[in-house]
């Protein structure tokens, strides 16, 4: 079976009424392949996109988007490995990774936290559902360089300008860099709220810290968006 239709196979995999360990074989063929496990990810991460339309559009219903986030982590779990294979140089920057209050969504973060640690920095992944003040005394105690916030609600996203309006008002706004993203946040978002940069997508995410990082200063003295 060529690229294509491996990774066709994949994404019809998330539509599927199968359980989520039948899309292991499809996953595993791919690695055995030698195809580039970021492609993979991409075409997983639109199918599961889809779902999540489908969701919207009431075709289909909560047991599916669940099955459906299964699926993308045991995926994950057999191409995350293969990601590691390609690991760059430790970069000496620590970076406070979560999803911010009232929101459970994990893969989207957890795929940035895999390409940041890949991509040689130190992660301290907060977790789901993170109040602001756990952002904030995370960062002021680990020393943290920059704090990555993740939300995938709307009704999560003010949680992204809480966190970095308690970082003025404890006066740590200046000594973290504070980036964003997740499906609703976008780069006029993320600058509206005061935010130093923003990325479509995980491999964007470690784009953006090398950016900000080689930039010097804090706060970043332009905001970066990486689309
Ligand atoms: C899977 C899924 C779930 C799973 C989550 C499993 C898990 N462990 O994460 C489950 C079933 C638990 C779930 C629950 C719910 N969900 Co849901 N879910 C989804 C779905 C289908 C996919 C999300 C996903 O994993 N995408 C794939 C990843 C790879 O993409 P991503 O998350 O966008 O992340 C990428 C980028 O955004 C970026 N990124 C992400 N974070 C960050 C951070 C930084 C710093 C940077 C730079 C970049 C970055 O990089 C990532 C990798 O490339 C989405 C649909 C969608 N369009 O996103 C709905 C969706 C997010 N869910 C939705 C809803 C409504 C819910 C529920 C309220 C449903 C309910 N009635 O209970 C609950 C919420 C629970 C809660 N309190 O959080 C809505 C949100 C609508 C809105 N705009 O507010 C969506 C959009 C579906 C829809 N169209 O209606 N969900």
């Amino acid at each position: 079976m060529g690229k294509e239709e491996l990774l066709a196979r994949l994404k019809q995999k998330f539509f599927d009424e199968s359980y989520e360990d039948e899309i292991v074989p499809v996953a595993q063929e791919i690695v055995a392949q030698g195809i580039d496990v970021l492609e993979a990810i991409q075409a997983a991460s639109e199918a599961i996109r889809q779902v999540g339309d489908a969701y919207e559009a009431g075709e289909l219903f909560l047991p599916d988007l669940m099955i459906a986030g299964e699926k993308m982590k045991r995926c994950m779990d057999i191409f995350r490995p293969h990601l590691k294979a390609g690991a760059g140089e430790a970069k000496g920057g620590k970076v406070v990774l979560g999803t911010v209050s009232g929101d459970i969504h994990d893969i989207g973060k957890n795929l940035v936290g895999t390409m940041l640690t890949v991509g040689g920095y130190e992660l301290i992944d907060l977790g789901v559902d993170v109040p602001p003040l756990e952002f904030v005394t995370t960062a002021r105690d680990k020393g943290a360089d920059v704090l990555a916030l993740s939300a995938l609600m709307t009704a999560s996203l003010p949680y992204q300008q809480e966190v970095i309006q308690l970082l003025k008002e404890t006066g740590l706004r200046e000594k973290v860099f504070v980036i964003v993203g997740g499906g609703p946040v976008t780069a006029e978002f993320a600058q509206r709220i005061g935010a130093d940069g923003w990325a479509e997508n995980a491999a964007g995410a470690l784009k953006l810290v090398d950016r900000i990082l080689a930039g010097g200063g804090k706060p970043a003295q332009t905001f970066v968006a990486i689309g």
